[in-house]
């Protein structure tokens, strides 16, 4: 059966309020459809003037992966000390992850602001490889099967939300390529304090507080290998279907527990 890509996204006086994506067989399609138009127009950021929806067959059969297992990091120590922890079990030196994190706290895009995509950096030198730093690097063509964000539900209990799962989906897709080394994820929304680090072969560690509550910067940095092919790591973000149709366990781990990782 055909599958579809189903896009969603909404604006308010030519400023971005939502966006969202799905991929559907095609008799899920006009459901779809449907379901992210009420989306749009019941968003929390406001009442949209203008929302575009593309339907499009999908050209590629999807990879589908199992999710990344899930930490909760506890917390009791200072946020930059829990990710110095985490930075030292990973191939980002610790100086080099730090340093993104607060320049994502100040604004990442060269005008100060947030972007729209990602940034890619190259471990160790730190050197910044998308095309446009303004924009940045958008990860596209990605879902969850219902089945997937059931057992996601019920295994995150009171820690679940929406966003928490559309953000596992995306980072389980950039994570599975082989040049990937971590991704550090700060939302831009100013009530969402919840970011992330995943780090190959470890999994997606979720840290609370990671920006002041009322901040509306924020962003996403991909630390990737040196010698990578950008172009074919571009290619993969932005065009190759991902579905996530499993998950893996979620529990939680205290910054003395991190040292079992090694
Ligand atoms: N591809 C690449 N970068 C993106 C994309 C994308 N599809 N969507 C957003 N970004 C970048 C962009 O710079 C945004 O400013 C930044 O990420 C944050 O996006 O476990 O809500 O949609 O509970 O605000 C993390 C969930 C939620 C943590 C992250 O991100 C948890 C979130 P937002
Ligand atoms: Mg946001």
């Amino acid at each position: 059966m055909a599958l579809f890509s189903v896009k969603m996204r909404s604006s308010k006086n030519g400023l971005h309020i939502s966006g969202a994506e799905r991929i559907v067989p095609e008799e899920r399609v006009n459901q779809v459809v449907l379901s992210l138009l009420d989306r749009a127009r019941k968003h929390s950021r406001g009442r949209p003037d203008f929302i575009s929806l593309k339907v499009e067959e999908l050209k590629e059969e999807p990879v589908y992966l199992k999710a990344l297992p899930v930490y909760e990091v506890k917390g009791g120590a200072p946020t930059e000390t829990l990710l110095e922890k985490l930075f030292s079990l990973s191939e980002v030196p610790v100086s080099l992850g730090l340093s993104f994190y607060r320049q994502l706290l100040k604004g990442i895009s060269p005008s100060g602001g947030v972007m729209r995509g990602a940034t890619i950096v190259e471990v160790p030198s730190g050197r910044r490889l998308e095309p446009d730093s303004e924009r940045g690097v958008r990860v596209s063509y990605i879902d969850i099967t219902d089945e997937a964000a059931e057992e996601l539900k019920r295994t995150a209990g009171n820690k679940y939300t929406e966003n928490f799962k559309e953000a596992l989906t995306l980072s389980t897709k950039v994570l599975n390529h082989p040049d990937v080394l971590a991704e550090l994820c700060i939302s831009d929304d100013p009530d969402y304090t919840t970011g992330y680090l995943s780090i190959k072969n470890l999994g997606y560690f979720r840290l609370f507080n990671l920006k002041p509550s009322g901040l509306p910067l924020g962003g996403r940095v991909f630390f990737v290998r040196k010698g990578v092919d950008l172009k074919e790591l571009i290619s993969y973000f932005e065009t190759k279907p991902v579905i996530v149709s499993s998950v893996s366990n979620y529990s939680s781990v205290s910054l003395e527990e991190m040292e079992d990782f090694r």
